[in-house]
């Protein structure tokens, strides 16, 4: 019998090698007109690849430097399609790659009214969920199609700044709670990525999910507490239902 790789790896307990495998979020497409990398620009970049576990943590919404507002806005109509990119490390890398295939899992998207602080309270509104679908995972797409997840801002959307938080909820240690005293280190990981952008194009109508993160993201959520490596039916992504205005 073939193990999956991180199976095995848990099972023999090594640590550092996984820090190489995960990814964050480098660009925006906005209508098919590339953004250029946003680290900095027009992205909250997080100090390292690393994914978040901790749902107590402020640190799940926007990641590490979720509070540290970037310079500037891409700016992007009501309905307009965004191509959001994820990168292990460096896009300019021949040898390097999105994601590694043993992170399988969900793609969320997030909207927020535009705020200067890291993201804290119910402020957020879903606005596109891809777990599993058509017998693949959101991040299965993701590494097939060079990084890239494509969404849809609701045409809906009021004009205004926002943050746009997407985030790689990644499954190959969800196999245990994230809590569980007798798995230390296993659960759910998160990478959430946030960027800052003005709508423009006004479909008048303002998200109003008021979703909370630290709320919201349980430890026992069969979204975040979920055995990829067993036979299933189906997966309901943590969160809720996305906002259709
Ligand atoms: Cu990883």
């Amino acid at each position: 019998m073939q193990l999956p790789l991180h199976t095995l790896l848990s099972l023999l307990a090594v640590g550092p090698t996984l820090v190489t495998a995960h990814a964050t979020l480098i660009s925006l497409s906005i209508a098919g007109q590339d953004q250029g990398k946003g680290a900095d620009k027009y992205i909250r970049a997080p100090a390292t690849n690393d994914p978040i576990r901790d749902l107590t943590s402020p640190n799940i919404i926007c990641n590490t430097n979720g509070g540290k507002p970037a310079p500037s806005f891409v700016k992007a109509a009501a309905g307009d399609k965004l191509t959001m990119r994820w990168w292990h490390y460096n896009p300019d890398d021949p040898n390097d790659y999105p994601l590694d295939p043993s992170h399988k899992g969900a793609l969320l998207t997030y909207v927020a009214p535009y705020t200067t602080g890291d993201g804290q309270g119910g402020i957020w509104t879903k606005i596109a969920e891809d777990g599993f679908e058509g017998g693949k995972w959101a991040t299965e797409k993701l590494i097939a199609n060079n990084g890239n997840v494509e969404v849809t801002l609701p045409s809906a959307l009021a004009a205004g700044r926002y943050l746009v938080r997407q985030e790689i909820v990644a499954l190959h240690q969800a196999d245990f709670a994230g809590n569980d005293p007798a798995h230390p280190g296993r659960g759910a990981e998160l990478y959430p990525g946030c960027a800052q952008v003005e709508v423009t194009g006004d479909g008048g109508k303002k998200p109003d999910q008021g979703f909370d993160f630290n709320k919201g993201y349980k430890y026992d959520d069969k979204g975040l507490h979920f055995n990829i490596y067993v036979p299933f039916d189906s997966y309901t992504p943590p969160g809720p239902r996305p906002w259709k205005g």
